[in-house]
């Protein structure tokens, strides 16, 4: 009976909410694939926060520090959502921290100038909304709803990046090769961020008939390609495929393959920054344990101070 109704919700294109019943197979599936996206949303703080001490003007680094924050509230919404769940944040945390969950392999390379901030914005957050956007209308409702908010920062985000190219684009030859020089690192591995050919994607079929997913991975990688290639084209910029062209027959853009080993690599966690971003995570984690130790016991004298103020308001009224 339970089952049914579960079935018939997804069958209806309804939401499961969180003390709806449903099979462990969805709430497991749903717990490692939220988990994963917060840990990305974090992990993915790092990289442009290399930048924040050197951005080249205050309002670059207005703008950065801006984007930095809201990745973490991205990653903060996300923990909430794996918690309807029944999942233990810090529990979550843990398992990053000793490499038993993923983050997205994309934050596994270093930034090694400023204009990878403007091409993490364009085709970091450009990925991510294609990925992202048909989210919001995933079967779970807490996940899909905090999609829809993320979907509109992370737009905002790629916008910004893109506008910072621009800007380097009609500035020196010197910050135009900065340009085209960071395309060049960060093309594949945002191709490689849809995850694996949909023949080695071992979730995708489950995960799209439990509605978690909406598409495969190929489709919106292609569907990322196609959306990419005009923009490049109006930067200025060549993306580095030279097997990329217009299938005039299918509508779409050829491309070339990923370097799937590097991505099995990074996936098996040995990616170039790797240890380096796990570290970080720990320490960082190690020093905030005052401020959660701070926050519990603070909310736990407001929920007395509660209580007392209500007990106070009953007798009052007698
Ligand atoms: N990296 O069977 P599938 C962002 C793993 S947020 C690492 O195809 P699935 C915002 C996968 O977990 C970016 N691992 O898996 C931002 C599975 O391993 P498991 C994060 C990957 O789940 C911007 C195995 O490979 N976004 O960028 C990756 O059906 C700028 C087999 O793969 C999300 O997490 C990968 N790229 O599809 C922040 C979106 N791909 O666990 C800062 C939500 C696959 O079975 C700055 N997630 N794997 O051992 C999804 O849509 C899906 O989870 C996919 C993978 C599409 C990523």
């Amino acid at each position: 009976m339970l089952e049914q109704t579960f079935d018939e919700t997804i069958a209806a294109d309804r939401r499961v909410e969180p003390r709806d019943w449903m099979p462990e197979g969805y709430r497991n599936t749903l717990i490692r694939q939220i988990a994963q996206h917060a840990h990305s949303e974090i992990i993915g703080m790092q990289p442009e926060s290399n930048w924040l001490t050197r951005a080249p003007s205050l309002r670059r680094k207005a703008i950065l520090m801006a984007k930095v924050q809201d990745e973490a509230g991205h990653g903060l919404y996300l923990y909430s959502a794996a918690e309807t769940l029944g999942a233990d944040r810090a529990d979550l945390v843990e398992r990053l921290i000793i490499g038993r969950q993923k983050y997205s392999s994309i934050f596994n390379y270093p930034t090694l100038t400023f204009a990878d901030v403007g091409v993490i914005g364009w085709l970091v957050d450009g990925a991510a909304i294609c990925n992202q956007v048909p989210l919001c209308r995933n079967s779970y409702g807490p996940y899909a709803r905090a999609m829809i908010r993320i979907c509109k920062e992370e737009s905002f985000h790629q916008r910004q990046g893109y506008e910072l190219l621009l800007t380097m684009m009609h500035g020196t030859d010197a910050q135009r090769e900065l340009v085209q020089e960071s395309v060049d690192r960060w093309w594949w591995p945002a191709l490689m961020m849809f995850g694996p050919p949909d023949d080695r994607s071992p979730n995708t079929e489950q995960s799209m008939a439990w509605g978690i997913k909406r598409h495969t991975n190929d489709e919106l990688r292609q569907r990322f390609v196609d959306m990419t290639v005009p923009q490049a084209r109006v930067l200025g910029v060549t993306l580095p495929d030279p097997e990329l062209e217009w299938n005039e027959q299918r509508q779409a853009h050829d491309f070339g393959s990923p370097d799937w080993e590097e991505f099995d690599a990074i996936v098996r966690g040995d990616g170039p920054c790797a240890a380096e971003r796990i570290d970080r995570r720990r320490v960082a984690h190690e020093e905030g344990a005052w401020v959660r130790e701070a926050a519990t016991v603070f909310a736990r004298k407001m929920r007395a101070a509660e209580a007392g103020a209500g007990r106070a308001a009953q007798e009052g009224s007698k």
